[in-house]
């Protein structure tokens, strides 16, 4: 018989062809992602064709359905929950194609599902806020259900009232669209108004970084100086507004967003190798203050592991046989 070396094995990844799914692709989050599976696809020597559901669950589930048909070598999922996913993986399996989910709502053996640390993103966040504000106040949330990051942040949200039964929710909303960071200003706006006085609002959580983009905006158009932002992610054009001492967007606790594509799909070329994957996998998020930052000069997220420990170039699902795969 012959023996395949793990050499032949490497170079037999050459031109899978690897499906994404995308729930949405909207915001720099999802932008930065997409360039870190793209990057280390063609690492692999794989052809990326990406199916972008645009917010709608129905056309994300016929778009997996699709990709199965179509007998794509490999399958990559972002966000969705287990009604529109559960079906279409399921098939995946029964047809051998190998998933691998990015912040989904599914537990199906043999499908490795990656996540970021969110409960403990929106702990750091919560609690700086509660520092700053001296454990007293008036905030505002910006969050919404059904997602799989967010129903996980929300775990940290509920536990932050009881401890802090001297901070009050005021307002509470958020809705995720083609255009969230502009949908969220408005609403921001909307508050403002309500709360015109200085101090009637301390601060605000936003769970995710359109929703800080936007509140920001609104915040710093109306000239409230008064509101500092607690909000989740970093891409370049969060560090930007970060690092401008004129917005109040103060911190934001994150993982690498173009890491997550990358070790996304390390881990789908890991089964396409026919290793042994484990079903999920954590990534874990760093703490990014605007104290950590340089006042002098704007810097990218490529430069951000200068500054903040912990952040970019993670190694995370890399095995030894892929240093046959330049980076
Ligand atoms: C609507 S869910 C948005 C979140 O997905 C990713 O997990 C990002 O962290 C973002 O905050």
């Amino acid at each position: 018989p012959v023996t395949e070396t793990s050499a032949d094995q490497a170079s037999d990844l050459k031109g899978k062809k690897i499906a994404l799914v995308m729930e949405f692709n909207s915001g720099t989050f999802s932008q930065q992602y997409l360039a870190g599976v793209k990057e280390e696809v063609e690492r692999f020597g794989g052809e990326l064709t990406t199916f972008v559901a645009e917010t709608d669950k129905s056309k994300m589930a016929s778009q997996l359905e699709m990709a199965v048909n179509q007998k794509f070598d490999g399958i990559l999922t972002d966000h969705g929950d287990a009604a529109t996913l559960t079906a279409g993986m399921n098939k995946a399996k029964e047809a051998n194609i190998p998933v691998v989910a990015f912040d989904a709502l599914v537990e199906i053996p043999g499908i490795t599902v990656i996540e970021q640390g969110d409960q403990k993103m929106a702990e750091m966040t919560l609690e700086q806020l509660a520092k700053d504000a001296g454990g007293k106040g008036n905030i505002v949330k910006i969050w919404t259900a059904g997602f799989a990051p967010m129903e996980r942040r929300q775990v940290a949200y509920e536990q932050f009232l009881n401890t802090y039964p001297d901070i009050k929710e005021i307002a509470a909303f958020g809705s995720v669209s083609n255009s969230t960071a502009l949908d969220t200003q408005a609403k921001m706006e909307a508050i403002l108004k309500q709360y015109p006085k200085e101090g009637e609002i301390t601060a605000v959580w936003a769970s995710y970084d359109e929703f800080a983009k936007g509140a920001a905006r609104a915040i710093q158009q109306a000239g409230r100086t008064d509101i500092k932002i607690y909000g989740i992610d970093m891409s370049d054009e969060d560090l930007q507004m970060l690092q401008n001492p004129a917005s109040p967007w103060v911190a934001s606790a994150a993982v690498d967003p173009k890491d997550i594509g990358r070790i996304q799909v390390r881990y789908l070329f890991q089964k396409l190798h026919g290793d042994q994957t484990e079903d999920k996998v954590i990534l874990e998020p760093v703490y990014v203050h605007r104290d950590q930052l340089p006042a002098d000069k704007q810097i990218s997220t490529d430069e951000l592991g200068e500054y903040v420990k912990g952040w970019g170039g993670s190694t995370q699902g890399e095995q030894d046989w892929m240093s046959e795969y330049s980076k």
